[in-house]
């Protein structure tokens, strides 16, 4: 390793008098708004409370979302496959898979990554950094660190987000987690409530069912609303859920958490008024995040309704000279948009004018399944649009069991249990011949998605993506699918 952080560490020039900018926050958006402040030729220094940079991305969300995950995925063939194939019996009963041990190889795996970013931040990106100490706000010109004074010309807070745990009785008995204290989980819990059926409920919930775990996921709506998916996916997914045995409450309110000490049983209330209590020794909350606003409230900055720093396109706040990035702007609270906010601030703040577009963007939830989509669903092209052309997998009205869509990871699960080797679509207008969206339940999609947004934005038409080189077999099928319609003039469903 290179470097113990749990210790200060520091990489600056003390002989500056003046900095360009300080960014608050060593996360995604500070890490990366000062790497492009950098490469600019701007002078920048980060100032991150925590003992390394990347913010919570390694520390205890996006890579332990995805371990998990992984894990899971695992795990599910093997629940399918127990006993049968070459597939060994798991457990007795359910199974039950030791969760303690595989985060004791997250945080082996945790400290390399720290060490990386240290790496790459240092000697690679020459940034200027201290690590391990609060930045003191005085006012937009002066951060005090230890006693030290720093002068900047501007600031950027990039200060991240916390989770939101509800306010019911209960919520501090020990055997409540979210994903920010999941790391510290020291015993093996039977019977998991996961609270909000989230972009991080998801894929918790299908984790510990997935180890064994009795699993009850409650939302207090109905499941998938705040996700752009058509109806056929989301009963897909649900239904892929409930086929593994997860007992699932949608329209369900948490009343209240009850255990003496410990969590011992969960209360909910349904929206008839009906309650119901249920055995738990283990909640996980996925209710979303709060952003860390209050470093920056005593500057005078504008706080909105949902503790966030409100911010213009260019990522300015309501004080000039002082800019805000990253989750504490509020939603979306992606990746992307976090270190995309970054390099915006930092154009603009160089007088190169650059706006942050969150308007539209893919996106991505896993159960089992990695869930993936962009741009419109079908209902929203219908709604719209007097031509709507659809091509679909499986086919809706097959008569036997269609094992397409097949690719990777699913090609076991196409042989053997067609049904749960997923479900995708792409939504084009029949018109001008564009593709308008794409919607994936499946694996090894996600990467194309990225491009997929890109795409779309520079209005590639079905014709185009006939045009496409595909290497087959390939997880979205939408070359070859839009290829067997696409000679024709008036484009028809193949669905
Ligand atoms: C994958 C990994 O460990 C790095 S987490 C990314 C943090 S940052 O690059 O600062 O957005």
């Amino acid at each position: 390793m290179l470097y113990n952080y749990f210790e200060p560490m520091d990489n600056y020039d003390p002989s500056t008098n003046e900095y360009d900018v300080i960014f608050v926050g060593g996360g995604a958006g500070g890490r990366f708004g000062s790497t492009y402040f950098k490469a600019m030729g701007g002078k920048q220094l980060t100032i991150e409370k925590d003992g390394h940079l990347g913010g919570k991305c390694p520390k205890n969300a996006c890579v332990i979302h995805h371990y998990l995950f992984d894990i899971a995925v695992e795990l599910d063939l093997a629940r399918i496959l127990d006993d049968k194939k070459w597939y060994p019996k798991l457990p007795t009963g359910k199974g039950k898979v030791e969760i303690v041990p595989m985060i004791e190889d997250y945080l082996k795996g945790r400290d390399e990554a720290y060490d990386v970013m240290y790496y790459q931040s240092k000697s690679q990106l020459n940034l200027e950094f201290i690590l391990n100490r609060e930045a003191e706000i005085v006012d937009k010109n002066t951060v005090i660190v230890d006693g030290k004074t720093f002068k900047t010309k501007n600031l950027v807070i990039g200060s991240g987000s916390r989770a939101a745990i509800p306010n019911v009785p209960g919520k501090d008995l020990s055997g409540v987690y979210s994903y920010a204290n999941f790391l510290e989980l020291d015993y093996e819990p039977k019977n998991v409530v996961v609270v909000g059926a989230s972009k991080t409920g998801m894929p918790w919930a299908s984790f510990f069912n997935a180890v064994g775990c009795n699993t009850t996921m409650i939302d207090m709506n109905p499941f998938l609303t705040a996700f752009n998916l058509d109806d056929e996916i989301k009963e897909y997914i649900i239904d892929g859920m409930k086929l593994r045995d997860m007992n699932l409450m949608e329209n369900t309110a948490l009343s209240s958490i009850n255990g003496n000490g410990h969590v011992e049983s969960v209360t909910v209330e349904r929206k008839d008024g009906s309650k119901e209590t249920i055995k738990a020794d283990m909640v996980f909350v996925g209710t979303g995040c709060i952003p860390n606003s209050e470093i920056a409230a005593p500057l005078g900055v504008e706080i909105g309704g949902g503790n966030e720093i409100v911010v213009d396109s260019h990522m300015k706040t309501s004080v000039p000279g002082i800019y805000a990035i990253g989750d504490v702007t509020g939603g979306p609270m992606e990746m992307w948009k976090a270190r995309k906010a970054g390099m915006v601030a930092s154009k603009n703040i160089l007088g190169m004018e650059a706006d942050l577009d969150i308007t539209s963007f893919p996106d991505f939830l896993h159960t089992t399944y990695e869930i993936t989509w962009v741009g419109m669903t079908e209902k929203e092209a219908r709604e719209k649009l007097e031509k709507v052309f659809v091509i679909r997998m499986p086919i809706k009205d097959y008569p036997g069991h269609c094992p397409i869509p097949l690719a990777e990871r699913t090609m076991l699960l196409s042989h053997i249990h067609p049904g749960l080797n997923g479900m995708q679509k792409a939504i084009y207008d029949g018109e001008t011949r564009m593709l308008l969206g794409a919607q994936h339940v499946g694996y090894g999609a996600k990467d194309s998605f990225q491009y997929l947004d890109h795409l779309i934005r520079k209005g590639i038409t079905i014709d185009e993506i006939a045009n496409m080189n595909e290497l087959f077999l390939n997880p979205t099928h939408y070359i070859q699918l839009s290829r067997l319609r696409a000679g024709m003039k008036s484009l028809v469903d193949l669905t």
